[in-house]
């Protein structure tokens, strides 16, 4: 052969062995530990992966579980005492336990007051707050807010450690309107294993407003708190985390709604209010009716939208909240609807009793926030989030304790433009959190963000390639954190802190 075609071959023989390179290191880098098998569950869901982001990474599926179905846990609300000047005390021990997910073995998890998850915080706008909380655990951890506007120091990030056998006292004055908060450990490099382990709750904030709108409001009848994640079981029934653990975000092939399998709901035909809570450490979730008929969102994040807005799909990241109106009226007795994500499904809601209810519309107007979506060109803050893996970083650094990224005065309105990078990965959604505050999406892409974004918000997808302006007050002085919050790029380095004076 002459040497040009030589040079040709081996040209297109080092070409292909690059590609081929490429596409292996992806497959390890993100489908690592393989093989996804369950022993007791059934074949892979087919179709739409509800989790493929549009880098296109690639996600454990979810398997439909052999469990029996279950009425759906309803954590307990948290009592607490009230002082004759209004304000409210309440205690939360941070403990080990067994968890009886499923058949055979308990599962070793952590909960807050129990063995799994945690009870439901209460409180109101203008309330002072006083929370004892112990760390009954064999580790650091800390107790952070996920969504409350409070000073930094009672914020329960990393600079806020609560060694083993330690007590942390907080007191803090409600600011914000009605809203689903949560709450969960934030603890430097460990946030990850904590939540997976079971850590989390809710924090139902209350005001006049919500007092007043004609909304389902009776818990466990026809108002729920969901909280979706998804979790691997071992043979054992247990979930290894350290064996399981992925840089790029930790999953599970099993759905567990506020802890249930297969959990089902039994309802009047009536309107059905589902306040859901992404608190999965990396999955994201694309929920939908099985009945394909459209539901109204009515809250984001931080509080009720300005009006309902009809949806047929809804996407939550890991940490983001919304809360859905489902309407089951025309419902017979005997009649259900299931919650799904994508094709999985994610809680049945039965019918159990006909009621005759007076039909009558969602309110027309839910809240007064001011919508105005003009997006600059020099925004005040740039943040780019880039890479995957235990390259992750925010404008090119992993988080420092030691170092402050960024600064803000309080009552100082700011843009920020905050970038995800296309890598040559492809890249991955990353969900912003910035701690402290609650913000407004200015623009997606220089476009108005869509309806159900246009309220207050503590966390937004960002889609590899994304470029989105926010508008953020910080009302409170200290160092906050902001940062991915697929825990394990948190855990990582993808995070940073910001000093407000
Ligand atoms: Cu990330």
């Amino acid at each position: 052969m002459k040497k040009p075609v030589i040079s040709i071959i081996l040209g297109i023989s080092l070409l292909l062995l690059a590609i081929v390179s490429v596409l292996l290191f992806r497959q390890i880098s993100t489908q690592s530990p393989n093989p996804f098998t369950n022993q007791d569950n059934g074949t892979p869901l087919m179709g739409m992966n509800p989790n493929m982001g549009m880098g296109g990474e690639v996600t454990m599926e979810l398997v439909p579980s052999k469990q029996e179905t279950k009425e759906l846990a309803l954590p307990p609300l948290l009592e607490g005492t009230l002082s004759s000047d209004g304000s409210i005390s309440y205690t939360i021990a941070t403990q080990e336990g067994g968890t009886q997910f499923k058949e055979g073995n308990a599962t070793q998890t952590f909960g807050y007051n129990g063995s799994y998850l945690g009870p439901i915080i209460r409180i109101r706008k203008g309330q002072n707050v006083h929370l004892t909380t112990v760390n009954k655990l064999e580790e650091n951890t800390s107790f952070h807010w996920h969504g409350l506007k409070i000073p930094s120091n009672v914020d329960g990030g990393p600079h806020s450690p609560i060694k083993p056998n330690g007590t942390a006292t907080v007191d803090f004055t409600v600011m914000q309107e009605a809203a689903t908060l949560w709450f969960h450990p934030h603890p430097e490099g460990r946030t990850g294993e904590q939540v997976y382990n079971g850590l989390a709750g809710l924090i139902y904030v209350e005001d006049e407003n919500s007092d007043s709108l004609d909304l389902p409001k009776d818990y466990g009848i026809n108002d729920f708190p969901i909280i979706v994640q998804d979790r691997f079981f071992d043979e054992d029934n247990q979930f290894n985390y350290q064996d399981i653990q992925n840089m790029d975000g930790t999953q599970g092939d099993t759905l567990l709604v506020n802890g249930t399998i297969n959990p089902y709901i039994e309802v009047k035909n009536e309107k059905i209010r589902l306040r859901l809570v992404n608190g999965s450490n990396a999955r994201n979730y694309q929920f939908n009716l099985s009945s394909k008929e459209s539901f109204y969102q009515i809250a984001s994040d931080g509080g009720f939208l300005n009006e309902p807005v009809q949806m047929d799909t809804l996407q939550l990241v890991p940490g983001e909240r919304a809360e859905i109106v489902v309407d089951v009226s025309d419902y017979k007795k005997g009649d259900n609807v299931k919650l799904m994500n994508g094709n999985a499904e994610v809680l049945s809601i039965n019918v159990v009793e006909g009621i005759n209810p007076e039909i009558k519309s969602l309110p027309e107007t839910l809240n007064k926030i001011s919508t105005s979506f003009n997006s600059v060109s020099v925004p005040d803050k740039e943040l780019t989030f880039s890479g995957m893996g235990n390259m992750v970083a925010i404008n090119g650094k992993q988080f420092d304790m030691e170092r402050i990224d960024l600064q803000a005065k309080t009552g100082t309105t700011e843009i920020w433009e905050i970038n995800n990078s296309n890598d040559m990965m492809g890249g991955m959604i990353h969900p912003f959190h910035l701690h402290g505050v609650q913000f407004k999406v200015l623009d997606r892409n220089g476009k108005v963000p869509p309806a159900n974004e246009q309220g207050w918000k503590d966390t937004i997808a960002l889609y590899p390639g994304e470029k989105v302006q926010i508008e953020v007050e910080f009302p409170e002085k200290g160092i906050f954190m902001y940062h991915c919050h697929i825990l394990e790029h948190e855990d990582n380095g993808m995070m940073g802190q910001i000093i407000v004076e």
